[in-house]
């Protein structure tokens, strides 16, 4: 239900709810708009009230709306209950008409008729060409923070009877200047627009006053504005807004449901259903615009904004998601919608993201890389208009004319939005109450391109006032510069320009929670040795993401080496490492863990180390050993290691042996075993590859 605002509370009531539909108790929500002038902006309506209703026998119920201000209008939203009540999410905000102010210098109240274009409370206060006028309020702000302080005002003066004056204001916080107020033109001074100011204020009373001076002496260009209203509103946190899909605009095969659970109220998409929602965003800039969504298999998911794919958002696999694309959007509704077949959507989040806004590249329209064909002016408009121009403007951009923007760095073929800082003051007739307003026309093409966009350009109310106009325009060359005119008319003046790519990041999670552990399992050692230094590699791998792989060693129970490897969220992931250890029996205890913290199943694995080499010893007794002065007739060794012995390499020649603590080699003379006359060189091997030499020279 739709309705407007009155100045008394609302008792609505209803009735008829069927039970089958809406069961027997209901969650109603009532949102308010509020009234920004004729040219401002209102975003997503916040829920300044959220109630659970029992119906009653007949499927009827009460609720009390709390209303104030007839410039108001609400939607209520009646659903079936679902698992957690829609929440209140207005900001804190307080607002003052501007004749309710104190009001100083000349300042005086104007009192309009009740059938006069829309003033709030029906007055606004003027007077504001007085160097001295000023209007002052208090305001008490429950916190630290920050806060908008949106003026609703129309703007008065139009000196050469075609340019609207804009003007400007100076802001002072408790009898200090704090900022200039910049406006833009509105159609007449009953014809209301709204700024709004970022104010940082400390919990409190405080005491807030626009003037008509900074100084006190000189009335600011533009000065004479007509004030009508004063809203602060807290904006500590980042422009937010949320958008169940529950309440998004549906088409094709598409089923609601209200459901219980932490996913509970969502959209089922069939083959062609598809959730439309329509977002609000109170900025030029980037937006992280994120997608609550459930599959039951990979799935690429069909996503529009503004009538432009946004690729690439979807999931790999079955699972609940949310796939953030940080976005450029420009100020104003924006459309957005879903489809994918079997896809549950639960719903769309916007939020500012300021720091993306580094992406937008802004060229001044006058600075000398633009191109301008002859004939094209670089102005600058009359100082008392209090014109909002960044430094001075292109003026003259008629038929066939261009001006030729290079290509800015890093900006390659892709999506882009290219915003226009314009000014148009061409009107028909100047007719007592049609606007009669024409907007003028520029295309956008790119040296090398195959396509041009167009931009439409309003009547703003002044040659000199400029606004952001976006034009969306998709880039097919890396380098190709940019030409905007107007081929058969006139093109707006040209203050400045943006170019920023419209998708910045795409990012995709999981929202439900990873409870599967990681597996991992030792490939290295495959023995238990005895090994001379510890070779390990152990594999892991985990559903979704491992945070990293573990092999720790223990002597007696007692950790001696911990050693790992961070796996980078990878799904398959390999930790390999040499460890050297004094001898001794060791146990290897292996693991690893996925990014949720989940542990794998620990593997354990006994090993010895031996870095002790074996030795020889001669054998006494004639029949084992003749020895002739310092050489042998017949040699014969005993041969020892606690990690026992391998083999004997006797001159190059190998001659293996059965691994045992204690071994020998008997009754070496030439040719056994490959013995000569002369020097001999025995190396005796244990297991573990340690290795000592012997030399001998036989007779
Ligand atoms: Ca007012
Ligand atoms: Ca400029
Ligand atoms: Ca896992
Ligand atoms: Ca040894």
């Amino acid at each position: 239900m739709l309705f407007g605002g009155g100045e008394i509370d609302a008792e609505l009531s209803f009735t008829g709810l069927d039970a089958a539909t809406f069961g027997n108790q209901v969650d109603v929500q009532v949102q308010r708009t509020q009234f920004t002038g004729q040219e401002g902006f209102a975003g997503q309506p916040p829920v300044i009230l959220s109630t659970r209703v029992a119906l009653d026998g007949s499927g009827g119920g009460t609720i009390t709306v709390p209303n104030g201000d007839p410039m108001d209008a609400y939607r209520v939203i009646i659903t079936p209950a679902v698992e957690s009540a829609p929440v209140v999410d207005a900001a804190w905000q307080t607002r003052v008409e501007a004749e309710a102010t104190t009001l100083a210098g000349g300042a005086s109240v104007t009192s309009l008729a009740t059938n006069a274009q829309a003033t709030s409370g029906f007055k606004d206060v003027r007077g504001f060409s007085n160097a001295g006028a000023s209007a002052t309020w208090t305001v008490d702000v429950p916190r630290d923070g920050t806060y908008l302080l949106g003026i609703q005002y129309g703007t008065n003066d139009r000196p050469d009877g075609t340019n609207m004056k804009s003007g400007r204001h100076a802001l002072f916080v408790d009898g200090a200047f704090e900022d200039l107020v910049q406006y833009t033109s509105t159609l007449s001074v009953t014809y209301k627009g709204r700024v709004e100011v970022p104010v940082t204020l400390t919990a409190g009373t405080h005491a807030l006053s626009l003037r008509a001076s900074q100084d006190g002496t000189t009335a600011l260009p533009g000065s004479n504005i007509a004030l009508d209203r004063f809203d602060l509103t807290e904006a500590t946190t980042a422009e937010k807004s949320t958008y169940p899909a529950n309440l998004a605009r549906l088409s094709g095969d598409a089923t609601v449901s209200w459901g219980a659970g932490s996913f509970g109220g969502h959209v089922t998409l069939g083959a062609d259903g598809q959730a439309a929602f329509y977002l609000g965003a109170a900025e030029d800039g980037y937006y992280d615009l994120t997608v609550e969504y459930e599959t039951t298999e990979a799935v690429d998911l069909g996503v529009e904004l503004n009538d432009r794919e946004l690729s690439g958002i979807g999931a790999d696999a079955s699972g609940r998601w949310q796939t953030t694309a940080t976005v450029h959007v420009a100020r104003g509704i924006q459309e957005l919608t879903v489809a994918g077949e079997g896809v549950k959507v639960r719903g769309v989040t916007l939020v500012r993201n300021v720091e993306a806004d580094a992406r937008v590249v802004t060229i001044q329209a006058e600075d000398p890389s633009v191109t301008r064909s002859a004939g094209t002016t670089v102005e600058t408009p009359g100082a008392t208009y209090g014109s909002n121009v960044q430094g001075q403007y292109v003026g003259w951009l008629t038929a066939g004319r261009t001006l030729t923007i290079p290509r800015p760095a890093d900006t390659e073929a892709g999506q882009y939005n290219f915003l226009v800082h314009f000014g148009n003051a061409s009107r028909n007739t100047t007719h007592p109450y049609n606007t009669d307003g024409i907007s003028r026309r520029a295309t956008i093409t790119e040296v090398g391109g195959d396509h041009s966009a167009t931009g439409y350009f309003r009547y703003n109310y002044s040659y000199f006032n400029f606004w952001w106009q976006n034009v969306p325009l998709d880039l097919t060359t890396d380098d190709g510069a940019l030409v905007v005119g107007n081929p058969t008319g006139d093109a707006p003046n040209i203050d400045a320009f943006q170019l920023a790519p419209l998708v910045g990041a795409l990012v995709t999670e999981r929202l439900d929670p990873d409870t599967v552990k990681p597996v991992a399992t030792l490939v290295t050692p495959t023995t238990n040795g005895p090994f001379r230094t510890l070779d390990l590699r152990v594999e892991a791998t985990d559903d979704r993401g491992l945070q990293r792989v573990v092999a720790n060693i223990y002597k007696d129970g007692t950790l001696v080496k911990s050693t790992q490897t961070a796996a980078e969220g990878k799904r398959a992931a390999t930790h390999a490492a040499t460890v050297t250890l004094p001898d001794g029996a060791y146990t290897i205890r292996y693991n690893a863990s996925d990014l949720a913290g989940n542990v794998a199943k620990t593997g354990t694995f006994d090993v010895t180390i031996d870095t002790t080499p074996p030795t020889a010893t001669i054998k006494d007794g004639a029949s084992f050993t003749v020895k002739t002065g310092e050489t042998y007739d017949l040699i014969s060794f005993k041969l020892h290691d606690a990690g026992k012995i391998d083999k004997v390499v006797l001159n190059g020649k190998t001659k293996d042996l059965t691994d045992n603590v204690w071994s020998d080699v008997n009754f070496l003379t030439p040719p056994t075993f490959g013995a000569v006359k002369g020097e001999n060189t025995l190396v005796v091997f244990d297991v573990a590859g340690n290795s000592r030499t012997y030399t001998f020279t036989l007779n």
